[in-house]
């Protein structure tokens, strides 16, 4: 490299690892918790590979201890979870008996992460409403009892953490919630238009309400926040968006180069843009017509300006190719076709376990930097990253745990993260990968691992670090300037 300096991450730079509270906790049935739709839907036959739930997952409520020295183990200085509403609120609603087990569940996991020098981050919300509210008024699709819902929920949560958690994150990865859960049933609730698949949903109209109702709820909950809990407890509230890289299958047509954009606006826009410059993007606006909600004047005034960060979860890349006809009504990503391989059958990145998944870590760089350009320069919260390896769970044991593949993922995309930083002046602050350990991957059931950690779901649910939980470290340490100030 010669002259070249070695990119830096800033000193004061947080890095840790992700969890969601159904993908780990179990203990589904105890201590007064109500179900989720995620319970409910696990039992739908069909609708999770193998056959898996998350009724025990990986044991992490009784488990609390090995999961903390797990984390002191990696050295890591952040770990974001996420709070079962339904452990919180059985039944979810603003009038419904608040379950006291549960807040202190989460009263005590705090107070021991602190006591460990680790900073909690929170999330509200990863996927796992309570079931009574989707029973009882349609979840998501409710706006006003949904958002009163939300408020109460987040309200009752600050009270019980504030003082201690200064990072808060209202929802994870709302494109998730609003295209798995109401256009492709892939997750729960499981609508879709596919009567195959299910006898409710709408694919084409449920996705924009929820996806509106979500951002009004993030909106609600960011003012309580700010006006009754931060003035005296400091801290930060955003959302987390989920967003991969586009690049044009071929790169000479100007269709398929137009499309990343429109990609990305989809995808990630959809959320931001409302909250960043008070309005969806016009490519949504243009393919969707008044499919997409419109924006009542006090709606938006609690959507624009309310995050403190960025949260950003990120994967991979794709290769992007426009479509030529009219839209189908359907069509939840901006009329283009996702692909893993170009013009000339070359392949984004290696092939891991997870269909849609392929890294590509400068895509990790340019993407953070298209966000920075489109909203002036926030402060990110990398709040996801990290891979599948293609045959993982079939591997013998020693194989499994020496993850080289895995190790030199985080290499790329740590690298990358520090170039977005040193060359093109990304604000990113914060780093999370994901997973701590392996867990309940959805619809994708325990057969995908994401975990530096490996999980034994055979013999009680035994933890073991695999080289990517020993590595991670290292890797920071090479990037974090060592000296603060050098103006
Ligand atoms: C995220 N896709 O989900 C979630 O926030 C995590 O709970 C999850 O375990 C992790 O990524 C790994 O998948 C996604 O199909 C699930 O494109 C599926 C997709 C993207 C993100």
């Amino acid at each position: 490299m010669g002259s070249i300096e070695q990119s830096i991450l800033p000193a004061d730079f947080l890095w840790g690892f992700a969890t969601a509270a159904y993908q780990i906790e179990g203990g589904t049935n105890e201590d007064g918790r109500g179900p989720s739709i995620w319970d409910t839907f696990c039992k739908i036959p069909g609708k999770i590979a193998g056959g898996g739930s998350g009724d025990v997952a990986c044991d992490s409520y009784h488990r609390t201890h090995e999961d903390i020295d797990l984390l002191k183990a990696c050295g890591a200085q952040a770990y974001r979870f996420s709070i079962s509403w339904p452990r919180i609120i059985p039944q979810g609603g603003r009038n419904d008996p608040i379950n006291k087990k549960g807040i202190q569940f989460y009263q005590q996991f705090v107070d021991d992460l602190i006591d460990a020098g680790i900073t909690p981050m929170v999330t509200l919300f990863h996927w796992d409403l309570p079931d009574e509210l989707d029973k009882r008024y349609g979840g998501l699709l409710n706006k006003e009892e949904f958002v009163a819902d939300f408020a109460n929920y987040a309200r009752v949560v600050f009270q019980a953490l504030g003082p201690k958690v200064k990072h808060w994150i209202t929802f994870n990865e709302p494109w998730c919630s609003c295209v798995f859960g109401y256009n492709t049933g892939y997750f729960a609730p499981g609508h879709t238009s596919d009567r195959s698949k299910s006898e409710i949903g709408n694919g084409s109209t449920e996705p924009w309400i929820a996806g509106h109702n979500i951002l009004i709820a993030h909106g609600a909950a960011v003012k309580i926040y700010r006006e009754e809990f931060k003035p005296s407890f400091g801290g930060e509230i955003g959302i987390t968006l989920n967003g991969d890289w586009a690049e044009p299958w071929d790169p000479e047509n100007p269709a398929d180069i137009e499309a990343c954009d429109r990609k990305i606006e989809f995808a990630i826009s959809w959320f931001a843009d409302p909250i960043y410059h008070g309005k969806y993007p016009d490519s949504m606006i243009k393919q969707l017509g008044d499919r997409l909600p419109t924006w009542e004047p006090e709606d938006i005034a609690l959507v624009l300006g309310s995050n403190d960060f960025y949260g950003m979860n990120h994967y991979c890349a794709n290769y992007i190719r426009a479509k030529t006809g009219e839209p189908e009504l359907e069509d939840i990503a901006g009329n283009l076709e996702l692909l893993l391989e170009d013009k000339n059958g070359c392949s984004i990145g290696p092939i891991t376990q997870s269909p849609w998944l392929r890294p590509s870590a400068i895509g990790f760089r340019k993407l953070m930097k298209w966000l920075s350009d489109r909203y002036g320069y926030p402060k990110i919260y990398v709040t996801e990253n990290g891979t599948s390896v293609l045959g993982e769970n079939d591997m013998p044991i020693d194989e499994l745990l020496d993850d080289e593949f895995r190790v030199q993922y985080f290499r790329d995309y740590i690298g990358a993260m520090a170039d977005a930083y040193t060359i093109d002046r990304v604000n990113v602050r914060a780093y999370l990968a994901w997973s701590l350990m392996d867990n309940f991957e959805w619809a994708e059931g325990y057969e995908t691992r994401f975990g530096v950690t490996y999980v034994d779901y055979e013999n009680d649910q035994k933890r073991i670090p695999k080289k990517s939980a020993k590595s991670i470290k290292g890797i920071f340490d090479s990037y974090i300037d060592k000296v603060e100030a050098k103006l």
